[in-house]
């Protein structure tokens, strides 16, 4: 069976394309997570794809990650707050690329802290879309290393 990716997203990010496209482009969460999915598929991954509100459930959905090929975490603002996710990102063996859609260092000073970088293996931010593409890429590229 192929090896799976988690591709869990936190609050507000189903919010996509329907507000401040200048901040996070015109796509729907649902046109990510297509692209996400056939991304991964063309590196040979299979593909579980999430979005909560609540902090619990991201927490829960790590733990259910711990032994897949890796985790792109998306937590929204979460980011910037949760020692929660930060104790569940530890807690588990999978690796876990933190991503964001926007530059979160050239907006407010609140989003340039995360709380989750220190025990992420890796933080893409930026890229728009993208930025989930390059981080299927560096799980991928760690297996292979
Ligand atoms: O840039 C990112 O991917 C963020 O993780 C997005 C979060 C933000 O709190 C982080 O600082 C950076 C926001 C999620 C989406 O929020 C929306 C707000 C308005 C319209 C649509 C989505």
């Amino acid at each position: 069976m192929a090896p799976t990716i988690h591709i869990l997203n936190g609050p507000n990010l189903n919010r996509l394309g329907l507000r401040e496209p200048g901040v996070y482009g015109a796509q729907t969460l649902s046109e990510i997570e297509s692209l996400v999915r056939d991304h991964a598929a063309s590196r040979g991954y299979g593909s579980v794809f999430r979005q909560s509100n609540h902090e619990g459930e991201l927490v829960d959905w790590l733990h259910a990650a711990n032994d897949s090929a890796g985790v792109v975490l998306n937590a929204g603002a979460y980011t910037h707050t949760s020692i929660a996710l930060h104790d569940a990102i530890r807690s588990i063996d999978a690796p876990v690329v933190e991503v964001h859609i926007s530059n979160v260092f050239a907006r407010e000073a609140f989003r340039h802290h995360s709380t989750i970088s220190p025990v992420a293996r890796g933080v893409i931010c930026g890229f728009g879309v993208h930025s989930y593409l390059l981080a299927v890429d560096a799980l991928a590229a760690l297996r292979t290393a």
